[in-house]
């Protein structure tokens, strides 16, 4: 027998593909949400096109959530759909907010005049700490966000809160800190050095430019993540937690160990660009998750050094399938 229905939004990206995998093993039909593109991108979701249901829906069209939740039916709604890029932010400050905050707003109007009794997931983020204000942060730490991104995110938090105590709705936001993994968007610093380390030692890229290579986050597996999402919104009560693993290190740190893992030294191609530093930072981010290891049973599994050797890996393999090089061929480094 299935183990409930879910609708997924932003079932095409990182967070939305392991999601997807973790509740089909756990025997639920599932339901994502898709935007009409001239050309689809269904990559990370590929291998799961005929086990979930895609529905044609978007973030910026209320009538459409509200078709799709009709059609779907879903018992568990997890709303991981956004414009999740921070420096996009600032580039289409407007357009962040539209998705990524009132976005939410139109997610849970649906649930409230489809089916109440829905229980919601938001995927709210550390980027709502941003100039921090204590550390280690906790659910009680107050907010500071740093871009438009961080400010979008804390409305969407505040939204869920809000209609939690108005309609009493099961809506709990996760203040998921960085997690990353080989679906990573290459825009992102991880992917971009893990890819970059990678292209370096196959000799397909000279140099790898960087930004603020100071700045430090608690960085995690994404796999691990999505299931502290589902534990969730299988409490009794609906409540909001911190994700994180309690350790902090810096953009550098991942370059140096990512470089060594492939027998180089980060120092010898790693180049600092002015141009992609940020007009605001988040200098440090690091989770005290105690209360989802209390009441969710939640820890991480993946220490920092294997998450990146993970990332490199994957990357390797995927640069020498595309390149007909393999390391220690000729050409390479
Ligand atoms: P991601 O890879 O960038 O995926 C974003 C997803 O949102 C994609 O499926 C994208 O669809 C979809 N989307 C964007 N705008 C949409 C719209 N207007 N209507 C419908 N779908 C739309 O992000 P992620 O890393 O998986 O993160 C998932 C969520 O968690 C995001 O809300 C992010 O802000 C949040 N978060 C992430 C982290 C992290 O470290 N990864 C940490 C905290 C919070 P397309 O494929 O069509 O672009
Ligand atoms: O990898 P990033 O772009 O991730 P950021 O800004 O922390 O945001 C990610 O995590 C959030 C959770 O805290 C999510 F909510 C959000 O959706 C996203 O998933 O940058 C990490 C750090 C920043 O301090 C940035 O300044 O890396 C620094 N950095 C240095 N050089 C760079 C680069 N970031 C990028 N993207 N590219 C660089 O070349």
């Amino acid at each position: 027998m299935a183990a409930g229905s879910a609708l997924i939004t932003g079932v095409t990206g990182q967070d939305g593909s392991y999601l997807a995998e973790l509740l089909l093993e756990k025997g639920y039909e599932v339901h994502g949400v898709v935007r009409r593109a001239s050309t689809e991108s269904f990559e990370r979701i590929a291998h799961l096109r005929d086990q979930i249901a895609l529905h044609q829906a978007d973030l910026l069209d209320q009538s459409s959530l509200v078709t799709v939740l009709r059609d779907a039916r879903p018992s568990e709604v997890y709303n991981l759909a956004a414009q999740s890029f921070v420096p996009t932010s600032w580039l289409q400050p407007s357009l962040t907010g539209e998705f990524t905050a009132l976005g939410v707003t139109r997610m849970l109007e649906a649930v409230r005049m489809v089916d109440p009794g829905v229980r919601f997931y938001q995927a709210s983020s550390s980027e709502m700490f941003g100039r921090a204000q204590e550390t280690p942060q906790s659910e009680s730490t107050p907010f500071y966000p740093r871009s438009p991104y961080g400010v979008a995110k804390v409305y969407g938090h505040w939204i869920t809160v809000n209609y939690r105590e108005s309609y009493d709705l099961f809506a709990v936001s996760g203040i998921l800190f960085n997690h990353e993994s080989p679906r990573r968007g290459r825009e992102f610093v991880t992917r971009k050095i893990s890819e970059g380390a990678a292209r370096i030692a196959l000799g397909l890229q000279d140099d790898l430019a960087l930004g603020n290579l100071e700045a430090r986050r608690d960085w995690g597996y994404a796999p691990e993540y999505v299931d502290a999402m589902w534990r969730m919104l299988q409490q009794d009560e609906p409540r909001d937690y911190v994700i994180g693993t309690g350790e902090t290190h810096s953009v550098g740190e991942f370059a140096e160990i990512a470089f060594a893992s492939l027998k180089l030294d980060h120092k010898d191609f790693v180049r600092v660009d002015p141009a992609l530093v940020r007009p605001a930072e988040v200098d440090l981010l690091l989770a005290d998750a105690s209360r989802a290891r209390r009441e969710l049973e939640w820890q991480p599994q993946t220490p920092f050094a294997e998450l990146v050797a993970i990332m490199v890996q994957a990357d390797l393999e995927a640069q020498e399938r595309a390149s007909g090089r393999r390391r220690g061929g000729p050409g390479t480094r």
